[in-house]
């Protein structure tokens, strides 16, 4: 090897060993458990209109987070305010486990684990505010004093319409932000790789909902996913 080609002979290496990047938006790559159902091409319905349900959705592939990804789907939180319960979590857990249901909407005691939960019901026990609120909480911890960022209260979700969601990771600046409806309504700044995971950079993602006395029908609606693979 001459000394001239020595420099594309490196550039070469480092891009094979950066994962590929996925971008798809196929309901079909979830693992559906309990209510949850393909809506359509698009959606996912987590929970219909019924008491007492709950639903997950699982990407069937996991993702590494040493690299960067970007989350866009719609939230519909159906169409009941007053009598609607109980919002939707997104959570990134090692494995494909769904938490325990009802006010914890599938993602109370997951550990380790990181929510992200969308809640349009309140739980005073819980330290929820009244309004509709954005939290990311750890390890499956639903009441907020255990927080890492919010409850922070939100316009009305359950209004029947999409509310464009994007979740995305930053890892060279250790951010995480949740924009919803166009506005940034949650941003954390952490190692979330070795302080939530232990270490490990490699967790599957999955959106969880569930009803009580109160209902909503709930879904998630895939738009583009774009994250890194693991190998
Ligand atoms: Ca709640
Ligand atoms: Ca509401």
């Amino acid at each position: 090897m001459t000394a001239r080609a020595l420099p594309l002979f490196l550039a070469v290496c480092l891009v094979s060993l950066a994962p590929a990047l996925g971008a798809q938006s196929s309901v079909q790559e979830f693992r559906l458990g309990g209510s949850a159902k393909i809506l359509n091409e698009e959606c996912i319905r987590l929970t219909p209109e019924t008491p007492y349900v709950s639903g997950s959705a699982w990407f069937q592939n996991p993702m590494d987070l040493n690299y960067p990804f970007e989350l866009t789907v719609d939230l519909v939180l159906g169409n009941n305010n007053e009598l609607g319960a109980d919002g939707i979590v997104f959570v990134f857990h090692p494995t494909m486990q769904t938490g325990y249901r009802g006010e914890g909407m599938g993602f109370a005691g997951l550990y380790p684990s990181l929510g992200i939960e969308f809640d349009t019901y309140q739980n005073f026990h819980l330290g929820d505010p009244a309004n509709d609120h954005v939290a990311i909480m750890p390890h499956g911890q639903a009441h907020h004093a255990r927080s890492m960022v919010g409850p922070v209260e939100i316009p009305n979700l359950e209004n029947g319409a999409r509310h464009p969601l994007t979740i995305s990771w930053h890892p060279g600046k250790q951010k995480l932000e949740v924009k919803l409806d166009d506005e940034l309504v949650a941003t954390y700044t952490g190692d979330i790789v070795s302080t939530i995971f232990g270490g490990n950079s490699k967790v599957y993602w999955g959106a969880t909902a569930a009803t009580g006395r109160k209902i909503n029908f709930q879904d998630v609606c895939i738009r583009k996913l774009v994250y890194a693979l693991v190998d």
